[in-house]
């Protein structure tokens, strides 16, 4: 039996055997705007094209975007947060815009379902309005990345699947 397969009792289905790794990817308010406004601070990529290269760099990863949400209304990216947990959503690339900066709703939805995700920013929040320096998310991520542009996202994934993959590596170990 090769190394790593499942084999008798006491050993559980090994990391490789289980399904392909789902992932879903949320923006927030105004990033349905990406590319037409405001180029000078978010680039002139539109959230289409960026949900492709994503899409790419999942296929790169051996990952599944299992959907690309858009939403401007709080209440609905907390019902979209509160099904991925219901749905097997293995881990969550997360760019809540403004409401990574206000809401209390959103970081108790993410805590509530315990899916991992990683906080993205387009911009470096950092140096930017004070404001933007707190975030209501950042504690109960992953980990964080701003200010690469689109290049946040594809950076954000990767490391969450590299987190996720160790995860289950070490879920994985016969007991
Ligand atoms: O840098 C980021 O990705 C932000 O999450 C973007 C949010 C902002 O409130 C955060 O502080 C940082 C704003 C998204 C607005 O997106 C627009 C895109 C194009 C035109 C106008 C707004």
């Amino acid at each position: 039996m090769p190394a790593g397969t499942a084999g008798g009792s006491g050993v559980r289905a090994s990391f490789a055997e289980k399904e392909v790794m789902k992932i879903l990817v949320v923006n927030g308010p105004n990033l349905n705007l990406l590319g037409t406004r405001e180029i000078g601070i978010y680039g002139s990529e539109t959230l289409g094209s960026l949900n492709e290269r994503v899409r790419s760099k999942a296929a790169e990863l051996g990952v599944e975007v299992v959907e690309f949400y858009q939403s401007n209304s709080e209440g609905e990216l907390v019902s979209r947060i509160q099904k991925a947990g219901a749905e097997g959503v293995d881990g969550v690339v997360l760019n809540a815009a403004a409401y990574t900066h206000t809401s209390v709703a959103l970081r108790d939805a993410l805590a509530a379902v315990s899916v991992p995700f990683v906080e993205v920013h387009l911009s470096n929040v950092y140096g930017r309005e004070p404001f933007r320096r707190h975030s209501y998310l950042s504690d109960v991520a992953v980990g964080v990345v701003a200010g690469f542009g689109g290049d946040s996202y594809l950076l954000g994934l990767e490391g969450l699947v590299k987190w996720l993959r160790r995860k289950r590596q070490n879920t994985d170990k016969p007991v």
